[in-house]
């Protein structure tokens, strides 16, 4: 059986559970695949168990049958994404798949790695694990905020970054909009075209609708 180890309000691993979402596809009623949640709250991420799954301590994990662990979000929805589902969410044809490729990049590094870096910076739940640079978390949500003026503009008369079908750059940059609202950025104010696009997202994909609770357990 493949495992899915995932939080199901973190960011990265989230991209797994929309991306299958997307494609109709429930996680929690899968045939050859078991989702193991990993609990932020208890540092489970750190145990013994997990560490020895993932070294890098991260979520999400995908282990599969002949023992491959797959330790990076990008990976893991590259391989769920070919495996599962009629339609790739990574572009329909070679260059909407560079276009998809492009856009997610800018998402994922400009928006939320530095949405991530000033919550790692300002958190007190990550002042024990991280040397927290109080300096860092002002120009880490500007720096985020400032390329979300380019996703406002993409959008204008479009329904989602690439083509007329919901791709992995929207989760991305949907995940990114959302990530924002713990450091106070508000995805409705950053442009009407963001904040349209925000709730058409949400509406599907909110952790509201898609959270379940199911701990590890240290035999897994
Ligand atoms: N490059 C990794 C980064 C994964 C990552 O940073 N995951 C976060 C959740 S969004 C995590 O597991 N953090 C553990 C922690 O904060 O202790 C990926 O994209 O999979």
């Amino acid at each position: 059986m493949k495992k899915l180890y995932i939080t199901r309000t973190a960011p990265n691993p989230r991209k797994a559970l929309i991306l299958l979402a997307s494609k109709g596809i429930d996680i929690d009623d899968m045939d050859d695949l078991d989702v193991i949640d990993i609990d932020f709250a208890i540092n489970e991420q750190m145990s013994e168990t997990f560490t020895k799954i993932n070294p890098m301590q991260t979520v999400p994990v995908l282990t599969l049958d002949d023992g491959t662990v797959l330790n990076d979000s990008q990976a893991v929805c590259e391989y769920l994404d070919r495996v599962y589902g009629e339609r790739s969410v990574m572009g329909n044809d070679v260059v909407q798949r560079a276009q998809v490729c492009s856009m997610r990049r800018i998402a994922e590094f400009e928006v939320l790695y530095n949405f991530m870096l000033a919550f790692q910076h300002s958190h007190p739940s990550k002042a024990q694990h991280v040397e927290q640079v109080p300096e860092f978390v002002a120009p880490s949500i500007a720096r985020a905020v400032k390329a979300l003026v380019y996703f406002d503009t993409m959008l204008d008369g479009h329904e989602y970054l690439v083509g007329d079908q919901l791709s992995f750059a929207d989760i991305v940059l949907y995940l990114s909009l959302d990530f924002g609202k713990v450091l106070q950025v508000n995805p409705n104010e950053q442009g009407d075209n963001l904040a349209r696009f925000y709730q058409m997202m949400n509406e599907r994909f909110s952790i509201k609708n898609m959270a379940k609770a199911k701990p590890i357990h240290e035999e897994d």
